[in-house]
């Protein structure tokens, strides 16, 4: 028996604080009593502040995508700690979110005791540890993290967490998850020490010689080269890179199914934001030369596509999506480099071997920034306020309006509203645009937590639908944001319920049934009253807004309220579904 009080529980704390991480996003239960004590006895030391902070999160959803939110904008992993299998079943759709968006975090739930007779320090104590003992809990959330183990010895715990951290932190960075039982936890053992400086990331691939010169040569000899890119801009630092390389060549770059700042909106190269299409995008359809970068989905085939002979390259550092089931996008070279790295070697081989052919480049980019302005004059008409309703476009213009000159991280979660409110926010700023890459909804609401407790000097506001809005627990995220001062301004596009399946199945039954009746269950009237459940969490500013002209003041009071030190939730009446 040690003399100081020393557990795994300890160990694992340690290790984590060791590892840079600041915070635990923790909803608790009877399997963190080793955890529990180990917080108390360090603050009873004194040594609290050598161990993370806990922030309490009463719905798991509002603890993975806060710490996810704050792994976004740092780069720097935190820790979420839920209950057994119940817990891990709460976090739900956040975690296809976490892996997916690529986002380090890692994940520890604690499991029943594996003794109920008193065998050990934390065997079972009460009736639950029966209902929640199942056969695999790991397995919940397999589908979905690059690593799970269970500790088995706080002899080890250290290297565990830092191996996890490790695999969490490499590219595609991802969730990973660890389980540990009670009597695992409860194990005393020697304070002991491990070098966290030994487990860094695996650092950035590059292109090979070979293909960086095939595909510098390619775009330089393309007559409409066209780079597309769905996320780059996750690494804030890529977009000078990306921008440098355009530049160069005056390769026009289309986002598609973007909701990260890839390319600075006001650069004449931007050719557009590509979501769900109904037609052929006629920028896509005339390139020669396509460089995808960072994209999950470049294109949706059924409706939108390259020619056919246009040469594809792709560059990711997961070129192949191995973790999706059906996956096909034909192309002449994949490559698996870190994106940043790869577009400066594909510039620095044009600049060196003198590829740029100064009249085909000058003509280019003369037709893109035309194109361009006929963009931007198109936008702003469609941006004007009306009397009658308040359209997204509108919202969103308003919203710019409100940020401008703010120093503010936009989380967007608004789903069909994607496309107005890329075009309309019309963002610049590398980093300033989050969004969590995923496909389950109700992210937003612990976003802003991580975001906000991540750079505590910015204004994070939230743009969400009013069906993520309540996907995302507000009860819980608001509570959480008023808790631990991290006030955010959320504006719900509240279109009165569910635009996307609606959107689903009019592609499907073009003219069914439903079309033609209007039958659609996808109202959520009667409506909620949004903002009020937001003032019942302690929000210190609640409002619907339906009239266009009361719109910019309403916005302004939230913000004012939100830099005031309280959560601030404006909801807006769209046109209905
Ligand atoms: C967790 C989760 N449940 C269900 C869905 C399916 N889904 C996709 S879009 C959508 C509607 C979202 O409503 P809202 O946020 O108001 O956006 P809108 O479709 O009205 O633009 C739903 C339910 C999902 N993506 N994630
Ligand atoms: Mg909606």
């Amino acid at each position: 028996m040690t003399e100081r009080y020393y557990t795994t529980s300890s160990a694992f704390l340690e290790a984590l604080a060791e590892a840079g991480i600041g915070y635990i996003f923790a909803n608790l239960g009877s399997d963190h009593p080793g955890l529990i004590e180990a917080l108390a006895q360090a603050k009873a030391d004194g040594r609290a502040d050598e161990l993370p902070k806990l922030i309490i999160c009463p719905h798991e959803t509002v603890a993975l995508s806060a710490a996810h939110a704050y792994a976004m904008v740092t780069g720097e992993p935190q820790a979420v700690v839920v209950h057994v299998d119940s817990g891990t079943q709460n976090v739900g759709g956040m975690v296809n979110n976490a892996m997916r968006g690529r986002a380090p975090v890692l994940v520890f739930a604690g499991t029943v005791p594996y003794t109920q007779g008193g065998e050990l320090p934390g065997s079972r104590t009460e009736f639950i540890q029966w209902i929640q003992d199942v056969r695999d809990q790991r397995g919940i959330l397999r589908n979905y993290v690059k690593y799970d183990n269970e500790l088995r010895t706080g002899r080890n715990v250290k290297q565990l967490v830092h191996r996890a951290l490790q695999i969490a932190r490499s590219e595609p960075a991802g969730p990973v998850y660890l389980t540990g039982a009670r009597e695992v936890m409860e194990e005393r053992i020697e304070p002991y020490r491990v070098d966290a400086a030994a487990y860094p990331p695996v650092a950035p691939a590059a292109l090979t010689a070979e293909v960086t010169a095939e595909i510098a040569t390619a775009l330089a000899g393309a007559r409409h080269p066209l780079i597309v890119t769905s996320y780059l801009g996750r690494d804030p630092a890529a977009v000078p890179s990306l921008v440098a390389l355009a530049e160069l060549l005056a390769i026009p770059v289309l986002e598609a199914m973007a909701y990260h700042v890839n390319f600075p909106d006001d650069h004449p190269l931007h050719a557009g934001f590509q979501y769900h299409s109904t037609g052929q995008n006629p920028v896509l359809a005339e390139a020669d030369v396509i460089l995808v970068l960072d994209s999950d989905v470049p294109w949706i085939p059924s409706v939108n596509r390259p020619a056919g002979d246009a040469a594809v390259y792709y560059v990711d550092i997961d070129p192949l999506k191995s973790q999706m089931q059906l996956w096909d996008v034909p192309a002449r070279r994949f490559a698996a480099a870190n994106s940043k790295v790869a577009v400066e070697q594909i510039a620095a081989f044009v600049r060196e071997h003198d590829l740029v052919d100064n009249a085909v480049v000058a003509e280019r980019r003369a037709a893109a920034a035309a194109r361009h302005q006929r963009e931007i004059d198109r936008r702003e008409a469609a941006e004007q306020p009306r009397d009658d309703v308040i359209t997204p476009e509108y919202l969103t213009a308003c919203v710019r309006r409100l940020l401008d000159g703010e120093d503010a991280i936009v989380l967007t979660e608004v789903v069909t509203n994607s496309k107005a409110v890329a075009e309309h926010l019309r963002p610049v700023r590398p980093g300033s645009v989050l969004h969590h890459g995923g496909g389950a909804l109700g992210w937003s609401g612990g976003a802003a937590v991580g975001a906000k407790l991540a750079r505590p000097s910015k204004t994070v506001v939230s743009l969400v639908g009013d069906g993520s809005f309540l996907f995302s627990v507000p009860s819980s995220a608001i509570w959480v944001q008023g808790r631990y001062d991290a006030p955010a301004l959320t504006v719900i596009y509240d279109n009165g319920g569910w635009q996307g399946p609606k959107f689903s199945t009019l592609q499907v039954h073009p003219a069914g049934v439903a079309a033609t009746t209007g039958e659609f269950p996808v109202s959520l009237a009667p409506t909620v009253d949004l903002p009020g459940v937001a003032l019942a969490a302690g929000a210190g500013f609640g409002v619907t807004v339906t009239d266009p002209a009361e719109l910019p003041q309403v916005l302004k009071d939230a913000l004012a309220t939100v830099q005031a030190g309280r959560s601030a939730v404006v909801s807006v009446r769209l046109p209905p579904v």
